[in-house]
């Protein structure tokens, strides 16, 4: 695949390509749980990504079901060629197409499980036209903070993580350092499968910083740490180089904890537009020219038509 004739070292890359799944998964309990949907409405879905984003009941408990298709790798395609059960649908002169149907552990639906899912979960998901918002430091101050300290995302994942009461098997790195440290793990839109769609979040461990607007020059040890010791410890376990990875922040966050976003070059991943992302190189440079650099600046993010915040702006004419 693309990821590794671009990557240089294709040799390196096609070792690391076979990554090890994560074969504790759910289990029956988990099976039970999804069987256990009740389909609601559809909120999303693509054909071209093949992903298809459900509103439901777990029961009778409110819940959101993430389906993706996984792409087909290079490594596993002898095999699945060889014993897939097919079926001619048609022939044409040199053209002719097949249903292939793959033994089951070779098509895996990635499957993720909001619930009980709340109504911003909802809103997230669902597809909507979106607008952007320029947001001056005094913005920030009377409509933007006073929000997010009234009804932000919950953050407790982000604490379960810290705190290895959930996913600590998942660590691929951490530093456990109070001010500067951090914890690398998988995040959770990435199955491991394959490294073209490589997505990883380095979360801090201090719980002062909620996002891009609270660093100053006083936390560049803080980002210059995760930058280098995230991008050394994917290197080492992914054999992916620096030269493939966006690292960013994301303005505005969906989890008012900072963390910073590690994803492959190859992957066109959500929230990688203009709109949204901050290199973390550039946060960097940034705020060693200027330490209030994202204290004063304006800055512009997309939100969705029935986003509480968008509604915000609206009332305070800012829109
Ligand atoms: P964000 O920039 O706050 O918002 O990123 P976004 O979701 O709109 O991008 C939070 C990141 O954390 C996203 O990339 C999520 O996919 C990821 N994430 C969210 N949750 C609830 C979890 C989780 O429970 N575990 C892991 N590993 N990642 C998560």
């Amino acid at each position: 695949m693309a990821a590794a004739q671009n990557s240089g070292d294709a040799e390196t890359h096609q070792a690391a390509k076979r990554l090890k799944t994560d074969e504790t998964e759910a289990g029956n309990n988990g099976e039970k749980f999804i069987s256990n949907f009740e389909v609601g409405r559809v909120l999303r879905d693509s054909t071209r990504e093949k992903t298809i984003f459900v509103h439901g009941k777990i029961d009778d408990q409110e819940a959101i079901v993430i389906l993706e298709k996984t792409p087909i790798t290079e490594d596993v395609l002898p095999e699945m060629l060889k014993t897939s059960t097919q079926t001619l649908e048609m022939r044409n002169d040199i053209y002719s197409t097949y249903k292939l149907r793959p033994p089951p552990h070779l098509s895996g639906v990635k499957t993720t499980v909001i619930c009980p899912a709340t109504e911003k979960h909802v809103k997230k998901y669902l597809r909507q036209e979106t607008f952007l918002i320029e947001e001056t430091e005094q913005d920030y101050q009377s409509i933007t903070l006073p929000y997010i300290n009234s009804q932000s995302f919950s953050v407790q994942w982000v604490y379960n993580i810290l705190e290895k009461k959930a996913e600590a098997d998942r660590i691929v790195f951490e530093d456990p350092d109070p001010q500067d440290g951090f914890v690398l793990l998988p995040d959770f839109k990435w199955d491991q499968k394959q490294v073209d769609d490589l997505y990883l979040i380095a979360i801090v461990h201090r719980r002062d910083l909620k996002s891009l607007r609270d660093l100053t020059a006083d936390q560049l040890p803080l980002l210059r740490n995760i930058r280098e010791k995230g991008l050394e410890a994917i290197m080492k376990r992914y054999s992916v180089p620096a030269s493939k990875l966006r690292v960013m922040l994301h303005y505005q966050p969906s989890y008012y904890h900072l963390h910073v976003h590690f994803i492959s070059l190859d992957y066109d991943a959500p929230g990688c537009g203009v709109e949204r992302a901050h290199l973390l190189a550039d946060v960097i440079q940034n705020l060693q020219h200027q330490s209030v650099y994202y204290r004063k600046h304006t800055l512009t993010f997309p939100a969705r038509a029935d986003d509480t915040l968008l509604g915000k702006f609206r009332e305070a004419g800012r829109l």
